[in-house]
């Protein structure tokens, strides 16, 4: 398991792989994902993998089919060069939001993640948007994987540092790396990020600098990177499929296309962690089930009365908790019977005043 070491695979793996092995089954990496083709790496180099009939029939929701990063169990044709993915290992993390379109469903983005850079762009336009970061983070907490703020394009702007400050206030306590993936400046810093068998996944809108950065630290030009419209500063969406490169002599870096949608998916516990400056508030208000909303004694109306909390951040919050309890409400059974329930009384009551008049 040598070769697959460098990709990650360790003592851990190798324990959640143990009954797969005596099937004779052999351990791979999910490295692209092009719809349902995969490219996987194996102990024996790439090979092409589609996902086995039986596979298929057991998977309950999209989100159970493989995605980049993930470790498989794989049965091997070497003559052909393919593979067929007869099962995946429990991911240990896994970076998701709703699905576009699919409104109620999972979509896994990256799986096995250790670190998430966010990135943003300082280029002046709108890939720089603290709403927008609050809400991928609130993504990325919920992950599991470690969230990292990473700033491209500084060779751009003249006021980084104003930059940094709000990365900070939207993102207290993470770290904030400014870089420029085209002056090949800044890179050091990640450095620590991808040490060997350490997997990284970048996010960020299109045109913020995924595949140049991606570039950048492979030393190659192995992914196209595409213009931005001069306008707006927008990315034309160049990376189309989600894939992971090895680092010569480090880690794992994982490119992504940029998310048009960001939907969020996980329950409030996940909101709280990107949130910490919020709930500390709400802890100090005088009802413990305070809305925020006029109570008297409510630490959190002081703090926007004050300007120590930003107004359009804590708007974006009650957005995003507005959001998730309406996803419990289509997705969890319990409290789509008790919304039913709400409905039902409401409907009796209203009948009721039909009654009375
Ligand atoms: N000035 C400057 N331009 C950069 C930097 N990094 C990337 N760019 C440019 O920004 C544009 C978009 O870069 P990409 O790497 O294609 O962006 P992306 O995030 O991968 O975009 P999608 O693949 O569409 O999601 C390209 O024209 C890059 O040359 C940087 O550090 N400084
Ligand atoms: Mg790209
Ligand atoms: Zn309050």
């Amino acid at each position: 398991m040598k070769k697959l070491k460098t990709w990650g695979w360790n003592e851990e793996w190798e324990l959640s792989f143990e009954p797969y092995r005596h099937e004779g089954l052999a351990p791979a990496r999910v490295i692209r994902e092009d719809r349902e083709l995969y490219l996987v790496q194996t102990e024996t180099g790439e090979k092409t993998a589609a996902v086995s009939g039986r596979f298929r029939y057991q998977a309950a929701s999209r989100s159970d089919f493989p995605s980049v990063g993930d470790w498989a169990a794989v049965e091997t044709d070497e003559a052909a060069g393919k593979a067929t993915i007869v099962a995946l290992l429990p991911r240990r993390t896994a970076f998701s939001r709703r699905h576009p379109g699919k409104n109620e469903e999972e979509q896994i983005v990256a799986a096995n993640v250790n670190t998430i850079f966010l990135v943003s762009a300082l280029d002046g336009g709108r890939n720089f948007n603290l709403r927008r970061l609050e809400r991928y983070l609130a993504l990325a907490r919920g992950s599991g994987a470690q969230p990292v703020i990473v700033l491209n394009k500084a060779d751009l702007s003249d006021c980084v540092d104003r930059y940094i400050l709000e990365a900070e206030s939207a993102a207290p306590a993470l770290p904030v790396h400014p870089v420029s993936a085209l002056a090949r400046q800044g890179l050091d810093a990640l450095e620590p990020y991808l040490a060997t068998g350490q997997t990284v996944a970048l996010l960020g809108s299109s045109g913020v600098g995924k595949s140049a950065l991606i570039n950048a630290l492979l030393g190659v030009e192995q992914q196209v990177t595409g213009e931005i419209r001069a306008q707006d500063h927008r990315g034309r969406h160049t990376t189309t499929r989600r894939e992971l490169f090895l680092i010569p002599g480090g880690g794992m870096v994982i490119d992504t296309p940029g998310l048009r949608e960001l939907g969020l998916w996980g329950d409030e516990s996940e909101l709280a962690g990107a949130f910490d400056d919020i709930e500390e508030l709400a802890s100090q208000c005088r009802f413990r089930d305070c809305r925020h909303d006029g109570e008297p004694d409510c630490a959190v109306q002081q703090a926007l009365g004050d300007g120590s909390l930003d107004a359009n951040r804590f708007d974006n919050y009650l957005r995003m908790r507005r959001e998730l309890a309406h996803l419990a409400r289509k997705t969890n059974p319990a409290a789509q019977r008790a919304e039913k329930e709400r409905w039902k009384k409401i409907a009796c009551w209203q009948k009721q005043i039909q009654k009375d008049r």
